[in-house]
């Protein structure tokens, strides 16, 4: 280490032209077993329930070749890309509080790290099986702390994820789809206020500014944990009450560039929530409609992965190969679209979006809501 070190770790918004990222892997990616959080979102009609362990290898292997495309095509585009260096997901998770059968994975990445300036963060998580999966990024970590001298290296208090954290009542076989629509616009999510929760995927940074969903992965407290840790950003909780399956914020919400931002429109901002985006004319539009009917077979998603984009620059996206709607909507709106086939990678947990995480993208943190 010496202070001729250069900066490795910056990223302030989604949208900045992206100079460095991390792209997920597929290898030895679990179906977990049975536990509170994560059944609450899997679909009533998934092909899911109730089977779990490691997936069948061919479908890691083309998981595999398409992340491994698609990072050879940021690569080319002069991108730096790293991957995480998977750990053994099939070591059970055993804490003096819990223990569940298996792990998850090495996707998606932008579930786990959180990338705000110089600091990379770990985010709690709230599934079990998804405890120790910071692991497969440390070898990354250490790199970038020997790398980089202004990087900070941080870990979320890690949860004790005891019963006491998730509503007994979603824990019935059958909920229904109307009654979890219900639940969700009155803020009733699976997991409780027992102590800070938060995945990385809910939060959306938009330079000084946070948005975070409050969901099945975010609570209250770990929206407060949140504003607490950055003292000198506004840290805002929105929620979108269309979901009857609210985790994860960008298969919802997706800035596009200063001003522009798609919205599900299945998964509508509440009007109460746009003031400080109205009060700054920035534009919320309905997103494209999905390609597709159904997700794959094994895929957690919806859908609505048709707009889990990856922002290279505030003229360019990558967009799934497939989502010609979304696709043709990006270009209307301006924006030049690189087509990126990853709907078979779909299943081992998300889309462009989710299966990379950011380590630096040009520009400062800006105030866009003065
Ligand atoms: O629509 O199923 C997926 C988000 C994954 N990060 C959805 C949300």
């Amino acid at each position: 280490m010496s202070d001729t070190g250069k900066t490795i770790v910056n990223s302030w918004n989604e949208w900045d032209p992206l100079r460095h990222v991390i792209v997920g892997r597929a290898d030895d990616c679990h179906i977990p077993a049975e536990e509170p959080a994560l059944d609450a979102k899997v679909p009533e009609d998934s092909d899911m329930r109730g089977q779990w362990g490691r997936r069948p290898q061919e479908t890691i292997d083309r998981a595999n070749e398409l992340l491994n495309n698609f990072a050879s095509q940021l690569e080319k585009r002069g991108i730096r890309v790293d991957r995480p260096t998977s750990i053994d997901h099939s070591v059970p998770v055993e804490t003096p509080d819990f223990s569940t059968e298996s792990q998850f994975g090495c996707m998606p990445p932008r579930d786990v790290l959180l990338t705000v300036g110089s600091e990379m963060l770990e985010a709690t998580m709230s599934y079990r099986c998804r405890w120790f999966e910071y692991l497969n990024y440390r070898p990354l970590m250490q790199k970038y702390f020997e790398e980089d001298p202004k990087f900070r290296h941080e870990s979320a208090p890690k949860p004790r994820l005891t019963d006491a954290d998730y509503h007994p009542d979603y824990l019935s076989e059958k909920i229904g789809v109307e009654k979890r629509l219900k639940w969700t616009a009155e803020k009733f999510f699976v997991t409780t206020e027992e102590e800070p929760l938060f995945d990385a995927a809910d939060v959306l940074r938009f330079g000084r500014d946070l948005v975070v969903q409050h969901g099945f992965t975010t609570n209250l407290k770990g929206i407060e944990w949140l504003r607490r840790h950055f003292p000198d950003h506004r840290v805002h909780a929105v929620n979108f009450p269309g979901d009857p399956y609210p985790i994860h914020i960008d298969a919802t919400f997706t800035p596009l560039r200063p001003g522009l931002i798609l919205n599900n429109p299945q998964r509508r901002l509440p009007d109460e929530q746009r003031e400080m985006f109205q009060k700054n004319d920035w534009q919320i539009v309905d997103s494209a409609q999905p390609a597709h009917n159904a997700p794959p077979p094994l895929c957690y998603s919806s859908t609505w992965l048709s707009m889990n984009v990856l922002v290279l620059d505030p003229k360019t996206v990558c967009v799934e190969k497939s989502e010609v709607y979304q696709a043709e909507q990006m270009d209307k709106l301006g924006m030049e679209v690189v087509e990126v086939d990853l709907r078979d990678a779909y299943a081992f947990g998300g889309g462009l979006h989710c299966c990379t995480a950011d380590v630096y993208r040009e520009g400062v943190c800006e105030d866009y809501f003065p």
